[in-house]
């Protein structure tokens, strides 16, 4: 009986210690102390020793929990600063990568537009290629037209250096003083040689057809007529084309010396005198008032009358062909068919046919002479 008492009060102690854990260590010693007694102290008394040096270490434990959350969380914060110093870094470095990326597409399109730049190059220099063989067929066709050329400026020079060497002149009237046969070049073209006269009516003519002694013949075909025949210290006819260009240039005067067998001598004077181009058939395009000691103005009546020949019926006479043989004869500015013809048959004596050098109211004449003159320097 005594050791259950003692159990159940042992058993009493010991939930009572164990129930009052959580009050204070004055408290538990108290409670201990008095419902416990001091019976029970001695057999309790380093339970409760070793339960207080548990508590003890309890706590110590739970400090050092706290210490060591403290320093978690102190590392927890340096490791957040870190962190945060980390990815601003890392932005730091995409915002430079960025940047950098950034610089190199931009030299990547620097390089592309330069790798362009020969393909350009490429095509300027086929263009050129293309030019330089244009302007190579260009100085190819030059150069073979180089030796025509030369021989133009050859020819140029030539006729240079004939004009140089020799002075060339438009009118007998520059010879006045010393007639005779001279060179005359009244215009651009080619010179030709005339007979000047200063002794027949006064100085500085131009003789375009003399008949002196009956030795050349006269009736010529139209290519003979144009361009003269004859001699000049004989019977002659200058040529119409000569004739032409003489009174093309500026205003001549046409005087007539005629004489017949009977040793009489007449004139006839004509202050205008011209014709025109073989395209035009040598017309007489001009003729003035005349005056003379000859019968009649027999020339009037062949103005505006184109010249024929034996060759050419120019004439108004359709039904007859007044320049052949057995007509008038001879080159004249025929009508219907004539007045007067100068370039007859010549007879060395007095006959009365058509075909002779036929003035109207003269006998046929033993000579002619038909002159030319400025008129700027004749009066
Ligand atoms: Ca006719």
């Amino acid at each position: 009986m005594k050791s259950v008492l003692f159990s159940y009060m042992l058993y009493l102690c010991l939930m009572f210690i164990l129930g009052e854990t959580q009050a204070s260590e004055n408290e538990a010693t108290t409670i201990t102390e008095e419902q416990c007694g001091k019976y029970f102290y001695k057999a309790v008394s380093p339970l409760l020793k070793d339960i207080h040096q548990m508590k003890e270490e309890i706590e110590n434990n739970n400090n050092k929990i706290e210490g060591k959350d403290r320093e978690i969380k102190q590392l927890q914060e340096k490791l957040n600063q870190r962190n945060d110093l980390v990815i601003e870094e890392l932005r730091a470095q995409n915002e430079f990568y960025k940047q950098s990326i950034k610089e190199l597409a931009s030299h990547v399109l620097s390089i592309n537009e330069q790798i362009s730049i020969p393909n350009s190059n490429a095509l300027k220099t086929q263009d050129y290629e293309e030019q330089l063989e244009k302007q190579k067929k260009s100085i190819d066709q030059q150069a073979q037209q180089i030796p025509e050329l030369k021989n133009e400026i050859n020819i140029c020079a030539k006729k240079l250096k004939r004009c140089e060497e020799k002075p060339v002149y438009g009118e007998c009237t520059d010879f006045a003083d010393a007639p005779g046969i001279h060179e005359m070049k009244p215009d651009l073209e080619d010179s030709f040689d005339v007979l000047c006269d200063s002794a027949t009516a006064g100085p500085g003519w131009t003789v375009i057809q003399q008949r002196i002694n009956g030795k050349e013949d006269f009736y010529r075909d139209w290519a003979t007529y144009r361009e003269g025949f004859g001699a000049f210290d004989g019977d002659f006819f200058l040529g119409l084309e000569k004739i032409h260009r003489l009174t093309r240039v500026q205003p001549h005067e046409l005087y007539i010396h005629m004489e017949e067998f009977d040793g009489n001598t007449k004139y006839r004077r004509y202050d205008q005198f011209a014709i025109s181009g073989e395209e035009d058939q040598y017309t007489l395009i001009t003729l003035g008032k005349s005056n003379g000691s000859a019968a009649g103005d027999q020339l009037e009546y062949h103005k505006d009358k184109k010249f024929s020949t034996f060759d050419r019926d120019n004439d108004n006479w359709e039904s007859v062909h007044c320049a052949s043989r057995d007509n008038r004869g001879g080159g004249w500015w025929y009508g219907a068919c004539t007045y007067s013809n100068l370039n007859g048959k010549y007879y060395d004596h007095q006959v009365f046919n058509y075909d002779a050098i036929y003035w109207k109211g003269l006998t046929n004449l033993k000579t002619v002479k038909m002159l030319i003159r400025p008129i700027s320097n004749g009066k």
